[in-house]
């Protein structure tokens, strides 16, 4: 699939971890259905409660229905499991696997998301051909990742969008009240756990990503 900024508009990040035990494939099926452009399989950690196997299977499936949506599968981290089940895209950290070596192995056939954080960061990823997009943050305090860097606020991000070369997705900590402010800086849209997660209305929170 071809890589297109729009995709970050309304960027549902998600693994088993961020929701009550069994809802993993409910709430990513409804979220789909509300129109995230874009959806990130990111399972991993103590709180995640599918076991390895499990993990390849949901992946396998959410894979598909992502397929059926028109909507990039991305997998977070894990090289081997983005091709296992024919990912769209994979996107990985700074301290992931080493960003040209994802790009020599599957730049060719999948999109590729790098975490920047920092005006470093943004500058070293810049020089490296075939990265499609940054995801940049945390913008406020994050409850979802434990390693989560230093929060940048909406100021650091307009600082990142300035220095870019690439769509940049902003995360971490996002609400609704946020949406308009991060499209403002010039950012191509949000990636969110919690706010889509543990929201009792997934439909009127993508849409109001969609709409920001
Ligand atoms: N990377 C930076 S912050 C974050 C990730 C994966 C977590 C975002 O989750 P939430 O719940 O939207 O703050
Ligand atoms: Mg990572």
């Amino acid at each position: 699939m071809k890589f297109k900024p729009e995709m970050l508009k309304a960027y549902f990040v998600c693994g088993s971890q961020d929701v009550p035990e069994g809802q993993y494939e409910t709430v990513v099926d409804t979220a789909i259905e509300a129109g995230i452009t874009a959806f990130q399989f990111r399972d991993k950690g103590q709180a995640s409660t599918l076991s390895p196997i499990d993990r390849a299977a949901m992946a396998m499936k959410l894979r598909g229905r992502c397929a059926q949506a028109g909507i990039p599968f991305i997998v977070d981290d894990n090289v081997g499991l983005a091709k296992q089940v024919n990912a769209d895209g994979i996107h990985v950290g700074q301290s992931d696997e080493k960003i040209q070596q994802v790009v020599n192995e599957v730049g060719d056939q999948m999109i590729v998301g790098l975490s920047c954080s920092n005006a470093a960061e943004v500058k070293a990823a810049n020089t490296i051909d075939g990265i499609d997009y940054y995801g940049s943050g945390p913008i406020h305090p994050t409850g979802s990742k434990a390693d989560a860097d230093p929060v940048i606020g909406l100021d650091g991000l307009k600082q990142l969008v300035g220095l870019t070369k690439r769509p940049i997705v902003a995360i971490g900590g996002i609400t609704v009240g946020d949406l308009s402010d991060v499209i403002k800086t010039g950012a191509a849209g949000s990636a969110v756990i919690s706010m889509i997660a543990q929201s009792n209305d997934i439909a009127g929170v993508v849409k109001a990503m969609l709409e920001a």
